[in-house]
């Protein structure tokens, strides 16, 4: 039997369901980019606030490519099953913050879903799109206007498909129509998320209309946030022990960790939830927890990835039995410390420990495949800013060098395993680089040459260079990851 609202009585007595009646929750959120992470995260902050009583915040959940999502959770009536899993216990909840879901694949979806942005019943636009959902070259911090996406966009107002057409367009209707504007509200881990969505929104708009870039520039709000909770993707062998464990079946639940934490900006134009009865916390210090997390998390997370991966361990619970890949990350803890801005109240050497134990967490399968992907859009934040940092402090960095010559080492026997595909919009470019020279100073050289991932500063620096070499040559030495099969190449949905 299907999840539904209907047999929602028939679960088992310690699985909670929503707590509210959902035909009076008025839909004012559309999120876009329906995934595994806000269903984890920000529709369970959601959630708490519809379970205090305040109806007037149900999400429309959008998917950006696929229409997977909704037709999964169309027959289920939305539901999803949340399971938040420990080394040693698991809570499991039915969510109801999601009410309705936009199919991502067809044409007259994308239309309903402008109409929706375009509707004053919509007072926030969030984002989880993944860092290439912004189209901006993250080392330049310019917008794509040569990619394909952006140039249809530009062509075709009246079927928008990227975040940019949808909301600038909707924006625009909103304008004609005298209807205040919507907050745009990003959680994707990129630093100053909202200043960066804002720069793309405007970067847009200016290739549309003058005064309504003006009009956004000065109208509309994009808060900046930190968004922490490991969310893996779901797996069919979940499906299958949540059908179990539930009694109902269930299209797609979502695992994720029992640590959960947002920070937000709080800055917005047409209201917000209160998403502290969640446990968010509203603050001016984003920029520092960003960094912090990006860094200390994020940074040490691809890490262990490509590390991982070179080693033949498939998730980062696997990977931090590796003695290898713990000191690698210890080493790298240890230079960010030294360029560290940690928010008040938060000792960085607590922080690490817990994420330590979050990584060791035996029952959360997260794939190093999945945190592989996309290295060149995840790379300049998490390891090349900070390495920037200690450059310009004249500091060497050994581990920062490591990490990256671990993806270095991940993209060249990528081109070279039979059959192997790199998940990473720069795809082509990196694998051209990576098959042009066989020995690694070639290598480094030909790799450190993509300027949209290192800029032109890094490969003009010299000891930045040696030290590169230094690592890459001792990691092309080290028996676990000389003697290692071929990386995972499937990565998960
Ligand atoms: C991960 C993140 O896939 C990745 O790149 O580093 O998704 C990570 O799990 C989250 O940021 C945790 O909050």
């Amino acid at each position: 039997m299907r999840l539904s609202e209907a047999n929602l009585s028939s679960l088992p007595a310690q699985v909670q369901g929503p707590r509210y009646d959902r035909h009076q929750v008025v839909p004012s959120i559309v999120h876009l980019g329906l995934g595994a992470f806000h269903r984890a995260h920000q529709a369970v902050y959601t959630e708490a606030v519809l379970a205090s009583g305040d109806l007037s915040w149900g999400i429309v959940g959008a998917g950006m490519q696929s229409s997977g999502m909704r037709d999964a959770l169309a027959p289920q009536d939305n539901l999803y099953v949340l399971s938040e899993v420990g080394a040693e216990s698991q809570k499991l909840s039915v969510i109801g913050a999601i009410v309705d879901v936009v199919g991502g694949a067809e044409d007259s979806e994308k239309i309903r879903l402008l109409a929706k942005l375009s509707d004053i019943s919509t007072r926030i636009v969030s984002l989880t799109v993944t860092e290439k959902g912004y189209y901006l070259d993250l080392a330049t911090g310019q917008l794509q206007l040569q990619n394909p996406a952006i140039a249809a966009d530009l062509a075709h107002p009246e079927i928008p498909k990227t975040i940019l057409g949808l909301i600038v367009y909707a924006l625009k209707h909103r304008k004609a129509a005298g209807i205040p504007p919507f907050t745009v509200l990003s959680c994707d881990n990129l630093p100053n998320n909202g200043k960066l969505a804002k720069a793309a929104v405007l970067a847009f708009a200016r290739e549309v209309d003058a005064d309504l870039a003006q009009w956004i520039e000065t109208k509309v709000c994009f808060p900046c946030t930190m968004v922490d909770r490991i969310t893996p993707a779901t797996t069919d062998a979940d499906r299958a022990r949540l059908a179990e464990q539930i009694g109902l079946e269930d299209a797609w639940p979502v695992m994720t960790e029992q640590f959960s934490q947002w920070v937000i900006e709080d800055h917005f134009s047409m209201g917000r939830p209160d998403w502290t009865l969640g446990g968010a916390v509203f603050s001016d210090e984003i920029e520092r927890w960003e960094s912090m997390k990006l860094r200390c998390l994020n940074g040490a997370h691809s890490t262990l990835a490509y590390l991982g991966q070179l080693t033949g361990r498939e998730t980062v619970a696997d990977a931090m039995g590796l003695p290898l890949i713990t000191d690698a990350l210890d080493a790298l803890w240890l230079e960010n410390r030294a360029v560290l801005h940690a928010p008040q109240g938060v000792t960085p050497a607590n922080y690490i420990e817990q994420l330590k134990q979050r990584f060791r967490n035996p029952s959360l399968k997260h794939k190093t495949a999945q945190i592989a992907c996309d290295g060149s859009q995840k790379l300049p934040q998490r390891l090349l800013a900070p390495l920037r940092e200690r450059i310009a402090q004249g500091l060497s960095s050994p581990a920062i060098a490591t990490a990256i010559a671990a993806w270095m080492h991940f993209v060249v026997k990528t081109a070279q395993t039979p059959g192997a595909t790199l998940s990473d919009p720069l795809a082509a470019d990196i694998l051209a680089q990576a098959k042009k020279q066989t020995d690694p100073a070639g290598i480094i050289d030909s790799l450190l040459a993509l300027d949209k991932i290192f800029g032109t500063d890094l490969p003009a620096n010299t000891a930045f260079r040696a030290e590169l070499l230094n690592a890459f040559s001792a990691l092309a030495r080290t028996p676990a990851v000389a003697t290692a099969s071929a990386i995972t190449t499937t990565v998960p949905a």
